[in-house]
């Protein structure tokens, strides 16, 4: 059994205290990032400096101890390196060049093509298995299809993913060849991270919630599926953490169907509701409202608590429901931290 206490949860273990990683804990509520995104210039030549990604990575693990580091990298980035334009504008975001027709998901680079943009993105995972502490466990990630398509199509984040849903029931067919397209490159992209020494791998669906009926089953769990299935034939030992935002009843049964070994939680299921319908099936990980970080006080440790002792029957990773905001404040980590490990 590993001493990594992300590896033991991950592998069906309950923990007296459950370790602890936070969604986008390299990110703005940290001084220390924003001068090293300043130096870097921007947010994607960060992404791409292999030094300076690694360097953001290791800030939250050094300034509070976190049992996990995910890769610092963009879910945009797959995107990229199938051919799209991808940009980001100060204070709006991220852009890219849409995808409205067939002719154009025709036109997309082969999946092997990937690893000319991505490389440097191995290179920050190799610099990070080697320079975390060797307590900490190594996350790689990559947004899942649908989530990635929805940007892909609309070439910026959208409120309903309309454009993607219109896509969607005006071409089934392409649609479906874009999904298929963003599944091979992500087996590829995710695969390459764990020969670079990624020791957890996470498909972030953060729109998977939008999606009704059969088209759930048809693009968040089925690629979701093949992804997982893909990378267990090569890599049996490397566990995956599979999001599908926004589920709801749905999260219930999403690790036995995919085959994932840890569901993360949004915060928008009740804890008590995903002990006995989710955790069953193995080892769950969020569900704290990111917003407490940022109003802090009594009700940070209450939740914190609350959160820790729905899911201490089983095994669990502490984290939140989604990011952590640019408005947290960087005390009320610490604060949760503590109220976690007592
Ligand atoms: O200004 C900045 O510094 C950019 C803010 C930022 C950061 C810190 C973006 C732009 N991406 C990231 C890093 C990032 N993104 C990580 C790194 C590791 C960590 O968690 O610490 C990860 C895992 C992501 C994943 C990501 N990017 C998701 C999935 C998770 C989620 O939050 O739902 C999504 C949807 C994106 C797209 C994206 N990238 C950035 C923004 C602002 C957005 C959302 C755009 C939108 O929907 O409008």
């Amino acid at each position: 059994m590993s001493q990594k206490t992300i590896l033991r949860a991950l592998a069906g273990e309950t923990q007296a205290i459950p370790p602890v990683w936070m969604m986008r804990q390299a990110g703005r509520y940290l001084p220390e990032y924003r001068a090293t995104r300043a130096e870097a210039g921007d947010f994607l030549s960060l992404c791409y400096n292999p030094d300076l990604a690694a360097e953001v990575t290791l800030q939250p693990i050094r300034r509070y101890g976190f049992d996990a580091a995910i890769l610092f990298a963009d879910i945009l980035l797959i995107p990229q390196a199938l051919g799209l334009d991808l940009w980001f504008a100060t204070g709006e975001g991220p852009r890219l060049s849409t995808i409205t027709r067939a002719h154009e998901v025709a036109r997309l680079k082969p999946v092997e093509a990937i690893h000319e943009t991505l490389s440097p993105i191995y290179e920050t995972v190799r610099i990070l298995s080697r320079e975390l502490p060797r307590e900490t466990t190594l996350i790689g990630f990559a947004g899942a299809p649908w989530t990635v398509a929805t940007y892909m199509i609309a070439g910026r984040g959208t409120p309903d993913q309309g454009p993607a849903h219109a896509f969607k029931a005006a071409d089934r067919a392409a649609f479906t060849q874009l999904i298929e397209r963003v599944t091979e490159a992500t087996i590829a992209y995710l695969s390459a991270q764990i020969e670079a020494g990624a020791e957890v791998v996470k498909l972030f669906d953060s729109w998977a919630g939008s999606l009704q009926g059969a088209d759930f089953h048809d693009f968040a769990l089925q690629p979701a599926q093949r992804i997982i299935a893909a990378l267990k034939t090569r890599y049996p030992h490397i566990p995956v953490i599979a999001f599908p935002r926004e589920a709801g009843p749905r999260y219930a049964g999403f690790a036995r169907a995919t085959g994932a070994d840890c569901v993360a939680l949004d915060n928008s299921v009740s804890a008590d509701w995903a002990a006995a319908e989710v955790q069953k099936d193995g080892c769950v990980q969020g569900n704290l409202d990111p917003k407490l970080l940022v109003s802090g006080g009594a009700a940070l440790e209450t939740e914190t608590r609350r959160v820790v002792q729905a899911f201490s029957k089983g095994p669990h990773i502490f984290n939140l429901g989604h990011g952590i905001t640019p408005d947290a404040d960087p005390e009320n980590v610490a604060r949760m931290i503590a109220a976690i490990r007592g």
